[in-house]
């Protein structure tokens, strides 16, 4: 009996041990968890070519942790909405973010019909409606106090930002903590010799100038794909939207066309160009691109340009021409 005693106590404390070692265990991993705990942050003014940044990630098996839409391609209502129909379309679970609705001098920022009438070459309505959505949907979104807490509880953030950097400009300068979570910055914006605004600007970096210098004066690790770069190795042209089979997601052609009769008619280029979509191709290849360390300032009013004084920015130079285009076939074909 003593013996059967003893075998019990010695099972009773066997398993007492094993089950405070396999908590150790998961402590442990808990731990290197954290230690590593990284995360995607997805700042859009969706626009077309913004679509195609969703579509890409998605269809790539990337999932964003955190997105927000800041004012941009049109006012911030309509980005904001648009943000929350391409979240819905491809099954997001990040949170999503209400982004900055206004520059710091609160000019007016809209590129008109270039992008269609709701900014999403006018299928925003349709979609809306074939998924059901609500207002509520859109009001219940996050707000960048919500969004500066995640990015402080992560260690290692990569923040992908596509439209004016008024929203990443208020996260480092209103939560000051936030900059040294944010591990990499991956930028659409600016011209080093190519420009599309007066005043030698990009339209991204002119929709609101503050917030660029700010974020150019931070520590912030930025990676910057200029307008240099993308005017020509993110263009698609129309043969090329053409051989394009859209059967398993029919509105990107709306994108695709509606970008090449915007760029025809406004900036006398024959090619859709999905300026945003080479920050994704970075992210998910980056050894496509020729990336070259440059020293730039930047101005209040969002132009930069190349100093001495400047703050050293890895630039993206070069990537093989139709690289952009053959993620974006495989991705809407997908
Ligand atoms: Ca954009």
């Amino acid at each position: 009996m003593k013996k059967i005693a003893s075998y019990l106590l010695t099972g009773v404390a066997a398993a007492f041990l094993l089950v405070s070692c396999n908590k150790k265990a998961d402590a442990v991993e808990a731990e290197s968890v954290q230690e590593v705990s990284s995360a995607l942050v997805v700042d859009v003014d969706p626009g077309t070519d913004d679509a195609m940044v969703t579509m890409l990630l998605a269809r790539n098996g990337v999932q964003p942790d955190y997105c927000v839409s800041t004012f941009g391609n049109m006012p911030w209502n309509y980005t904001q909405r648009n943000l929350n129909i391409l979240a819905k379309v491809f099954d997001f679970k990040a949170q999503i973010a209400c982004g900055a609705k206004e520059p710091y001098d609160k000019h007016e920022v809209t590129c008109g019909d270039f992008h269609g009438n709701d900014a999403l070459a006018d299928v925003g309505d349709s979609l809306f409606n074939a998924l059901k959505m609500t207002q509520a949907d859109i009001d219940g979104n996050k707000k960048i106090a919500d969004l500066a807490d995640f990015i402080m509880s992560k260690d290692s953030v990569t923040y992908i930002v596509v439209g004016p950097m008024a929203t990443l400009s208020h996260l480092i300068k209103d939560y000051p903590e936030t900059e040294s979570h944010i591990k990499r910055v991956l930028v659409m914006g600016g011209g080093i010799d190519t420009f599309n605004k007066d005043g030698d600007k990009e339209y991204n970096f002119a929709g609101d100038g503050i917030a660029v210098k700010n974020v150019f004066e931070s520590s912030l690790d930025i990676t910057l794909f200029p307008l240099d770069i993308t005017n020509t190795k993110a263009a698609i042209s129309k043969e090329q939207i053409a051989t394009i089979d859209y059967s398993k997601l029919p509105w990107a052609r709306n994108c695709l066309e509606h970008n090449l009769r915007s760029n025809m008619k406004y900036n006398k280029i024959p090619m859709a160009v999905m300026h945003d979509c080479l920050t994704v191709l970075y992210l998910l290849e980056p050894s496509l691109f020729k990336v070259t360390d440059m020293k730039l300032i930047a101005n209040e009013g969002g132009h930069i340009e190349k100093s001495e004084e400047g703050k050293t920015v890895h630039v993206a130079t070069d990537l093989p021409a139709d690289a952009i285009y053959n993620y974006i076939k495989a991705g809407i074909e997908k």
